[in-house]
């Protein structure tokens, strides 16, 4: 057989030249790496296949991994260090040498420090999070408490909440669950393909499934027993007015409440006025839907509810979360078999089930005395929980333009587009004496930079990772980093040395700090490079195992879940709620803008800024559209594929409509992302959580007209 037939099917052999290479995906990050199977020919990748057997993916890909060859050589990859010669925007750079870019950085990062102060320098990091352990301690060596990353948008609203109740993260024992709460979840768009299997527990019983979504998604189609469609961000009504039904007809558990969960008597008082009448007045819910969705709940033992960003985006989105969190701990179903786990974090914020040294490399070189951290005055219980730069507050400090504001920059993947009102962050980046941008791309953010840095992708480097039941991984790169590109890791160590920062750690680079964190791990960095994939730690056994903190007490300051937060009540001066109390969304104007507007569900071959420059990702959805219900367009005389025109109090822009009847009426949804089209730029910028700083993403608001 001739060559040339392998090569057409690009089977891996001597005789076509062509040799898998192990690596993984992350393009999601952290919880969704797959494994892939990259199939190389001189150096260069000509096709990508799942692994079978990696942890949790089992050789699965989802449309956006498929496309990874494509991602790795997109056109616009930044290959060398780059100067800006043009104006701030413009995109014009020259060519420079690592040694020159590291001398430039270092002399400005330096001279600011010198003539400023080390807080007139901030270090975010956009989607990509493997190398987050060591920017932080970056940002803290130099000196600054301005570290800050994109969780000041995603799933960090939940993490709180929970954080709040029980003290630690949160996890799930879905193996033994009989029941899936999936509030705002369609795993079928945005999660990795192996959740949408897992209704079913390991005995093979499917478990009941309430799915709770104002839309028709495939998630509500295939999975749900039950579907409630509440209105947008109006969740807390409803878990609330659920809560009324199960504490009114005893369907909860008693011992459990007395012996584990404090402040129950007011959040009982509290919740006695969301009747099931109530409920369906703030959220368009049924009543009979509340009280079926409550008489489920109390039918299940083993009760778990996967994380959700969708619940966070939103004014009230904490208070949300932190009410639906309540239903499973006034049913007993915490840290019980088949229930939600209270899981620590254990490296790159997933729970693998043991512990490393992660938290105290980032925090042991903390600066306390430095300027507390940007957003701290405006959301003290964000930089109470987290210490770090509640980042939508960034481009307000560095506007102001006062003796607060930073001078310099160094964003590893700063996309301004994912912030509310993004000009604002535009005008920022165009203020800033320096502005450093490690990236893979000539973004349109990066060409506001002076400095424009190579990093490269999974699958031009090695990386630790861990995942559930002890598994760890070294993975090691595919083929060669394109150009001059370097891993971020080593882009870190690089400016470290550059700025000969006081830290043998950081100097040293990637390697010597994972050794650091994996020290008391039965396995050394070298051991785990030896291995081609993941293995089991020797000897795991899972740290904090079922049942764990029931037995030795919860990490809270009363030692029991919190649906009344001491950490709240004993800060009055912060203005906000020790109970998880409702407060609809905000409009300014409900005439005018008479559409609530999710600015933000999920594209299965969409992520942020990234897949709609990957022509098969684009070509999936090549539009931005916006979706919305068939009553409104029919009221409207709006028709499938006509341009309509969305308003906001920020601007208009105009888009392709997609009548649907997944879409409830006065809903209207619009995926962001897309250059052309930037939703965010019509989002306001001040709709924000007062215990978050999370933007109300999800239910910002609208007017419609067709054009
Ligand atoms: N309207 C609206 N806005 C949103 C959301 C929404 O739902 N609706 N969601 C919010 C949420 S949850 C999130 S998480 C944010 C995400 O928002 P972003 O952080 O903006 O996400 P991306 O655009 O995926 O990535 C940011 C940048 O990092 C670069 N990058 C990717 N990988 C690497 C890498 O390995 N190294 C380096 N140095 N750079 C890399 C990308 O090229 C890109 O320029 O958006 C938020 N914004
Ligand atoms: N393909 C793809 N996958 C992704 C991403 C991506 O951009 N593309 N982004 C990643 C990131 S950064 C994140 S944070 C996660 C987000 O992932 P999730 O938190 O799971 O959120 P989504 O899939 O965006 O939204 C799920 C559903 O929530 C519904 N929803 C919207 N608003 C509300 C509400 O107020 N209440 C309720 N109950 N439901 C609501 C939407 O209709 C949607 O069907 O996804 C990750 N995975
Ligand atoms: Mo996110």
């Amino acid at each position: 057989m001739q060559n040339i037939n392998y090569e057409k099917g690009k089977i891996p052999g001597e005789d076509s030249g062509i040799v898998i290479k192990h690596s993984l995906c992350d393009i999601c990050s952290p919880g969704m790496h797959c494994g892939l199977d990259v199939h190389v020919k001189d150096g260069k990748i000509v096709k990508i296949e799942g692994t079978e057997g990696y942890p949790v993916s089992n050789g699965k890909l989802c449309t956006k991994g498929a496309g990874n060859r494509q991602y790795v050589y997109r056109e616009d990859r930044v290959l060398y260090p780059l100067k800006r010669v043009g104006e701030k925007g413009e995109g014009k750079f020259e060519r420079i040498s690592w040694e020159e870019a590291g001398r430039l950085i270092a002399d400005k990062f330096l001279q600011v420090r010198k003539d400023f102060g080390a807080d007139k320098a901030a270090f975010f990091s956009g989607y990509s999070k493997y190398y987050r352990f060591m920017l932080r301690r970056f940002a803290h060596v130099f000196g600054s408490q301005h570290y800050g990353t994109e969780s000041s948008s995603c799933f960090t609203s939940g993490a709180m909440a929970w954080q709040i109740a029980s003290g630690e993260s949160m996890g799930m024992d879905m193996g033994n669950a009989e029941m899936l709460l999936g509030w705002g979840m369609n795993g079928f768009h945005s999660r990795y393909p192996v959740v949408n299997n897992t209704i079913r527990n390991k005995d093979g019983r499917k478990m009941k499934v309430i799915i709770i979504d104002p839309r028709i998604t495939p998630a509500s189609q295939r999975l749900a027993d039950l579907h409630l469609r509440p209105h947008l961000g109006t969740d807390g009504a409803l878990a609330l007015a659920i809560a009324n039904v199960l504490i009114k007809n005893d369907w909860i558990d008693k011992d459990y409440i007395d012996k584990y969960v404090y402040g129950f008597e007011q959040y009982k008082e509290y919740a006695a006025q969301f009747t099931p009448e109530k409920g369906e007045e703030l959220t368009g819910v049924p009543a009979a839907d509340i009280i079926r969705a409550a008489e489920m709940i109390h039918g299940c033992k083993g009760i778990v509810t996967p994380e959700s960003s969708t619940l966070g985006h939103h004014k009230n989105g904490m208070q949300n979360y932190r009410a639906m969190m309540s239903l499973l701990i006034i049913t007993g179903n915490v840290d019980v078999k088949g229930g939600q786990q209270i899981t620590p974090f254990s490296f790159m914020e997933r729970a693998n089930g043991f512990p490393t040294n992660e938290h105290h490399f980032e925090s042991e070189r903390f600066p306390r005395d430095a300027a507390p951290a940007i957003g701290s005055k405006e959301f003290p219980l964000w930089y109470y929980l987290r210490k770090d730069m509640q980042a939508n507050k960034l481009a307000d400090n560095i506007l102001a333009d006062d003796e607060n504001s930073v001078k310099c920059l160094l964003a590893l993947g700063m996309n301004f587009r994912m912030f509310p009102e993004d000009k604002k962050m535009i005008e920022a980046l165009k203020k800033l004496e320096m502005f450093v941008d490690v990236d893979l791309f000539i973004t349109d953010s990066a060409k506001y930079a002076d400095i424009v840095l190579p990093a490269c992708t999974s699958v031009e480097r090695g990386q630790f990772i861990g995942y559930p039941g002890g598994k760890v991984f070294f993975s090691k790169p595919a083929i060669e980093p394109l150009g001059e590109s370097k891993s971020d890791p080593d882009i870190l160590s690089f400016l470290a040395n550059a700025m000969d920062l006081d830290d043998d750690l950081l100097k040293a680079g990637y390697d010597e700090c994972i050794r650091y964190i994996i020290k008391d791990l039965p396995i050394t960095v070298e051991e785990l490079k030896e291995q081609d994939q993941p293995i089991t730690l020797p000897g795991f056994k899972p740290a904090w195992p079922t049942g764990y903190w029931l037995e030795h007490g919860i990490p809270t300051p009363t030692g029991k879940f919190e649906l009344y937060s001491t950490i709240i009540a004993d800060h009055p001066e912060w203005g906000l709620d020790p109970l998880p109390t409702y407060t609809p969304p905000w409009n300014p104007d409900p005439e005018k803008y008479p559409f609530l507007l999710c600015a933000g569900a999920r594209l299965p071959n969409a992520i942020h800024s990234r897949l709609h420059d990957v022509p098969w990702e684009r070509s999936l959805q090549p539009e931005p559209s916006v979706e919305m219900s068939l009553e409104d367009a029919d009221r409207l005389g709006i028709e499938f594929g006509d341009d309509v025109e969305i308003t906001t109090d920020k601007g208009s822009l105009s888009f392709k409509a997609i009548p649907t009847a997944t879409v409830m009426e006065g809903d209207v949804f619009i995926y962001h992302g897309y250059r052309e089209k930037d939703i965010n730029s019509l989002l306001n910028g001040d709709n924000l959580d007062p215990y978050t700083g999370f933007p109300a993403y999800r239910s910002a608001y609208c007017n419609i007209r067709r054009i």
